[in-house]
């Protein structure tokens, strides 16, 4: 770790909006409470050896029981703004039809408690928790799945468009669709890249035409998505190791980005991808490119690669390298503020975003809470002071970032890694669901509150 002096709130603009970043089934809990249907996650959980603590989210960090207290604590650090998902199955447990009014009747809660302490909702509509009767039906891969989405964004937005005034249709698709329908790591474990491919494309369908559906139904809105993304390099500059960076850049960024800005799907991903390309309806490119207020930005690491000529990492034909001697995140993902940096620059310089936001940034660390009753995560705390910094710099480049969300307010369920990782800048006791701030959760409220 680099000596670093720590960022000051008046480094950044009046306005600016600061936050902190939540998700449905990693903190609610309240599984199978008040009408609520099963999850593609509540299914992967339940099959052996997906999770890697065996554990599922059944309870989680009992948020659903506990959003005053959790909101009490978000307000305590002076954000301003708090970003939290829609569970789609707790609305519309068939995933369309029936309308469930208690599961509405629980973000109409939600809301307006964040409302009631000056915390500005910010709500995602899809944050991986799929209806299992949709996937029954084949998931995303099926066009079905589409309109069943405008369906629940038209509940949801029709009842809370009122109060919610930030609106993001999906959380990195990246993860949602290659992670859930390729890689078999997510739920709901598919191992096939064509399906992945056609996931995604409904996926981003979806986003599209959901957009004009919100802005009817929540009159001045703000309506965006959030991409996971990462800034790629080569592990040389041989023309093979810089040909495998563009490819893996062409999957990993452009795929989303480019048909998202108006240009259609990259010319050359799609030809690697060869049948494994999905099926585009016409208008279809149209309507991903729907006008939006705002790009939502996930920034956890960068990525190194080099040439796979076997193409055994996929039809990129490009491999993860390690960069030796880098400091490392619990999880083993690369810290590197310069990489905000680099890569906030670049979707500057390629898609001139109106206005970028922050949605998510954070660290797991082998967090310990010691008998004084402190968490001093000495780790998490320089990453974020280092990360605001960058986020600083990238905006004294011309960046329009508005605003800067931290993952997480709480430890949480981690996905496949269950509650082996923890994210959050307050420590969860799980035995006893106490809430402790972290050193790193103190650094922000007193940063906030300078
Ligand atoms: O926990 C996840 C979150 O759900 C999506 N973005 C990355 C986080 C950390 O892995």
């Amino acid at each position: 770790m680099s000596a670093h002096t720590a960022p000051k709130r008046q480094d950044f603009p009046a306005d600016f909006r600061w936050g902190v970043s939540t998700s449905s089934f990693q903190i609610e809990g309240a599984a199978r409470e008040a009408g609520k249907g099963e999850s593609i996650w509540d299914r992967f959980c339940s099959e052996p050896g997906r999770i890697r603590d065996g554990s599922n989210g059944d309870v989680a960090c009992d948020h659903y029981h506990r959003f005053p207290q959790d909101l009490d604590l978000a307000k305590s650090l002076g954000v301003n703004a708090y970003r939290f998902s829609i569970a789609w199955p707790r609305i519309l447990p068939n995933g369309r039809g029936a309308v469930n009014d208690a599961g509405l009747a629980f973000y109409d809660r939600l809301v307006d408690a964040m409302l009631a302490r000056g915390l500005d909702p910010w709500a995602t509509l899809y944050h991986w928790d799929l209806p299992q009767p949709l996937q029954d039906q084949g998931g995303w891969t099926s066009r079905d799945t589409v309109s069943a989405f405008l369906e629940y964004a038209d509940v949801v937005t029709r009842r809370l468009g009122d109060r919610v005034k930030h609106w993001i249709t999906h959380n990195e698709p990246w993860c949602s669709c290659m992670m859930g329908y390729w890689e078999g790591v997510h739920a709901p474990g598919g191992r096939n890249l064509a399906d992945a491919m056609q996931a995604c494309h409904h996926v981003l369908l979806s986003h599209g035409q959901a957009v004009p559906l919100i802005r009817t139904n929540s009159a001045g809105a703000k309506v965006g998505i959030t991409l996971s993304l990462h800034p790629i390099s080569a592990a040389s500059d041989s023309a093979q190791d810089l040909a495998a960076a563009r490819r893996h850049d062409g999957l990993r960024n452009r795929w989303f980005l480019d048909p998202l800005f108006g240009r259609g799907y990259p010319e050359d991903t799609l030809a690697l991808l060869g049948d494994a390309a999905p099926t585009v309806q016409p208008g279809d490119l149209n309507d991903i490119a729907a006008p939006t207020d705002f790009l939502g930005v996930n920034y956890y690491f960068p990525e190194m690669v080099a040439d796979d000529p076997a193409g055994s990492h996929g039809p990129m034909r490009a491999k993860l390298v390690e960069r030796h001697g880098v400091e490392r995140t619990g999880f083993g993902w690369e810290v590197s503020p310069q990489g905000l940096v680099d890569l906030l620059t670049r979707v500057q310089r390629d898609y001139s975003p109106a206005v970028i936001q922050l949605t998510e940034n954070g660290s797991t660390f082998e967090d310990v809470l010691t008998p004084d009753g402190h968490v001093h995560d000495a780790e998490r705390l320089s990453y974020l002071q280092r990360h605001l910094s960058a986020l600083r710099r990238a905006m004294d480049a011309g960046v329009p970032v508005k605003g800067y969300f931290a993952w997480s307010l709480l430890d949480n369920f981690e996905w496949a890694e269950g509650y082996l990782r923890r994210f959050g800048i307050a420590y969860v006791d799980y035995a006893t669901q106490r809430r402790i701030l972290k050193d790193s959760g103190i650094w922000y409220g007193q940063f906030l509150r300078d």
